[in-house]
């Protein structure tokens, strides 16, 4: 069955990973353009130079048949650090609306995709409740700029992934290594969510407000019972903080069991925080769909965080090991990328699933694609492994809509090549390529872009079906 007339099939992007024009218009600094430069990493001080390109980048959009445009507001933009509001970041953002509307594609935002102002940073970033307050003073300054300009609004992009490669891997700003900081940060990221869900109902704000997880639906390697406690704690540690923190107002008892177990002192979390948490729930989900995680129980050793960010340099390397909880582990019989990453769209099915029966909340597929090394060079770029992936993928959503999930749109990522934060400009993921080292930045669309409008046109209905049944 293809989808219904209203069905949101887009793409999406992030404010930092593809804007460029770092000190334009008022920007001032983020953690990621201090911790890069500081550092003589690949940054995104130009990136696909979105700033200047819009109008091409979403008219491209309109002409791959595209209906929503999933984007981030860059908050160093916005908000200055003695608290006066910036108009030309502000303006910039109408214009992308405008855009937007005048091609017919919803705007669905994200109000945070990972880019902190650096004043705030310096002051200790989210281990500081005050970041809170100042995440909700931002959020309330957009939600009065574009009421009724924007229907779909999202408060966080993945709080796991940026809390736990920030504060427990170690390998995105702030660079630490320390599971006490990971669960502060983690525990006033989902306060300043619940807060900005709060002001969004106060000020009756027009439209839907969510969050976006990177979500990892949870498999076991056998069904002991010593895997399926791992799986617990892995759902836990991957899932269940961000999605029924924000789908219910519960952050999992377990875990905070777990995590006092551990002796990790949670005296940051009042009474009052926490009542705010319980009482504000989001109205939808985004869910980012890369892998599933398969699990198995890990006892004895030490905890050990790897994530690829070389590629083919450094194939393999990936570890999530947390002691005496669970291990990730490859499965031998699928396929992964040159950054480790699985291929395995049946993932999407069970997770869709899953979170349809936990949470009974209309779902977005809020970014889905797969990296890979590109030569642009060459004339246009012939991704057919991408447009396999988007096929498979799409099935498992329709599969799992057949099967009961509400789920209302797909964003494809990314609109275009931008930059992948610590794996540079090298791993791609467009539907449109973008050549970094042309002056012009020229984009041209690949094959899979055509592919993606077909499949929209169609509205699903030339989708290569299979079952998982
Ligand atoms: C998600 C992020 C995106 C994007 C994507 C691909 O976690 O929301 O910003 O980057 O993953 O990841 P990467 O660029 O690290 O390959």
């Amino acid at each position: 069955m293809p989808m219904k007339e209203n069905f949101l099939w887009g793409s999406a992007t992030a404010s930092y990973q593809c804007e460029g024009a770092w000190k334009e218009d008022g920007r001032i600094a983020s953690n990621w353009d201090t911790y890069l430069h500081d550092n003589h990493y690949e940054n995104g001080d130009v990136a696909s130079d979105f700033y200047h390109h819009y109008k091409e980048d979403i008219a491209m959009m309109k002409k791959g048949g595209q209906n929503a445009y999933r984007f981030s507001f860059a908050w160093p933009r916005i908000v200055h650090e003695d608290g006066t509001i910036n108009t030309k970041g502000l303006d910039f953002y109408h214009r992308i609306i405008d855009e937007c509307h005048r091609n017919a594609i919803e705007p669905f935002v994200t109000l945070y995709h990972w880019d902190l102002p650096e004043y705030l940073e310096a002051k200790g970033g989210w281990l500081n409740r005050d970041t809170c307050d100042a995440y909700l003073k931002y959020a309330e300054i957009c939600f009065r700029e574009f009421n009724g300009e924007v229907k779909y609004w999202t408060t966080f992009n993945e709080p796991k992934w940026i809390v736990v490669s920030g504060y427990l891997v170690g390998n995105y700003p702030p660079a630490v290594q320390c599971a006490a900081k990971t669960v502060q940060a983690a525990y006033h990221m989902m306060l300043a969510s619940a807060m900005a869900v709060k002001k969004f109902r106060e000020l009756n704000i027009a439209g839907t407000i969510g969050i976006v997880h990177s979500y990892s639906p949870v498999n076991g390697v056998d069904n002991t019972s010593s895997t399926r406690a791992a799986m617990r704690y892995a759902d836990n540690f991957m899932n269940n903080w961000v999605l029924d923190t924000a789908a219910k107002g519960e952050i999992p008892a377990d875990l905070l069991d777990a995590l006092k177990e551990k002796k990790i002192c949670l005296s940051f979390m009042k009474e009052a925080d926490l009542k705010l948490i319980q009482s504000q729930h989001v109205d939808f989900l985004g869910l980012n769909y890369y892998a599933r995680a398969l699990i198995k129980p890990y006892e004895g050793g030490e905890t050990s965080l790897i994530v690829n960010n070389s590629g083919s340099k450094a194939k393999g390397c990936t570890t999530t090991r947390i002691k005496n909880w669970f291990e990730q582990v490859r499965d031998p019989n699928s396929e992964y990328t040159e950054w480790d990453t699985e291929i395995y769209p049946k993932g999407l099915y069970d997770g869709l699933l899953m979170a349809n029966k936990r949470y009974h909340l209309p779902m977005y597929i809020t970014e889905n694609g797969v990296g890979m090394y590109e030569d642009v060079s060459a004339g246009i770029v012939k991704d057919d492994y991408r447009i396999s992936f988007m096929n498979d993928h799409i099935n498992a959503l329709m599969n799992a809509m057949d099967d009961g999930a509400d789920v209302r749109g797909y964003f494809a990522w990314s609109s275009f090549d931008l930059y992948s934060w610590k794996n540079g400009c090298e791993k791609r993921y467009g539907l449109v390529a973008v050549d970094f080292k042309d002056q012009n930045l020229k984009r041209f669309p690949k094959k899979s872009y055509m592919w993606y409008r077909s499949v929209i046109e169609k509205n699903g209905g030339n989708i290569l079906r299979k079952s998982y049944k």
